[in-house]
């Protein structure tokens, strides 16, 4: 990881996303993707249901859910030190890890994900709330990288409507204006990242390449945050319309 702090800060805060590259190391991207591999072949049947959500063939994963609490292996990742002291000053606060999950993305079957801002599912007022979402595979333009809108992290917090997609359960009640070409198209080798603001707009297309894009993210807030209960209920009634699972 070799980055200038204060760099960081000024273009998160200007566009709402970061890129960072290695992240990790190829070593550390090797450990992530085997520990992933033995977690899904060997734990994964003994999780409750709110460990994952599976692609429309109902048996490969598109995601899994909340790392931190059921393997020790990931929550000691989202806990360490330098990526505590990295996101520390884009929350505007002391970091606290609320979710490690994936964003698997399989070869051929990986379904998109609609136009969203992450804090219609966080509900966090300040919402200084991010996630670092760090390529496991590498991420090309044709394997359904992740597009984001520079800048929408300032803008007035658009409306938003049940998207009827397992997994993404809530989406932007209009798509935006913005042409494709013209958003931030978050392009990474392995073990680069990028990290987003909860208010940037962001979506991605179904992988129909024979190459998968596996996506692990670490989820982080500042301890001052607090759960706004007007957004909670409007996320609730999404996910119960569309349950993760
Ligand atoms: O990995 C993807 O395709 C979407 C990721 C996403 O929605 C997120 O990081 O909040």
């Amino acid at each position: 990881m070799n980055t200038d702090p204060a760099q960081l800060l000024a273009d998160y805060e200007s566009d709402g996303v970061v890129i960072i590259r290695q992240f990790l190391t190829a070593e550390e991207v090797v450990a992530v993707r085997d520990e992933l591999d033995r977690y899904i072949r060997d734990d994964l049947a003994e999780r409750p249901i709110d460990a994952r959500t599976l692609e429309a063939d109902e048996k490969t994963v598109r995601n899994l859910w909340r790392l931190e609490k059921y393997n020790d292996w990931f929550k000691a990742l989202g806990e360490r030190e330098d990526i505590r002291a990295l996101v520390a000053p884009l929350l505007h606060g002391e970091p606290l890890l609320c979710a490690v999950e994936t964003f698997n993305k399989p070869a051929r079957i990986g379904s998109g994900v609609p136009y969203h801002q992450d804090n219609a599912y966080f509900c966090q007022t300040p919402p200084d709330m991010l996630t670092v979402w760090i390529a496991i595979d590498p991420v090309t333009p044709a394997n359904g990288p992740v597009y984001f809108i520079k800048g929408s992290n300032k803008e007035p917090v658009p409306p938003t409507q049940p998207s009827g997609v397992r997994g993404n359960s809530i989406g932007l009640a209009e798509t935006p204006k913005m042409p494709l070409d013209e958003q931030f198209c978050a392009l990474l080798a392995a073990g680069d990242a990028s990290i987003h603001h909860c208010n940037t707009i962001h979506h991605s297309a179904p992988n129909t390449t024979d190459f998968p894009r596996l996506g692990l993210l670490l989820v982080y807030r500042g301890t001052h945050t607090q759960t706004d209960p007007t957004l909670k209920a409007t996320y609730l009634e999404a996910a119960t319309a569309t349950p993760p699972a």
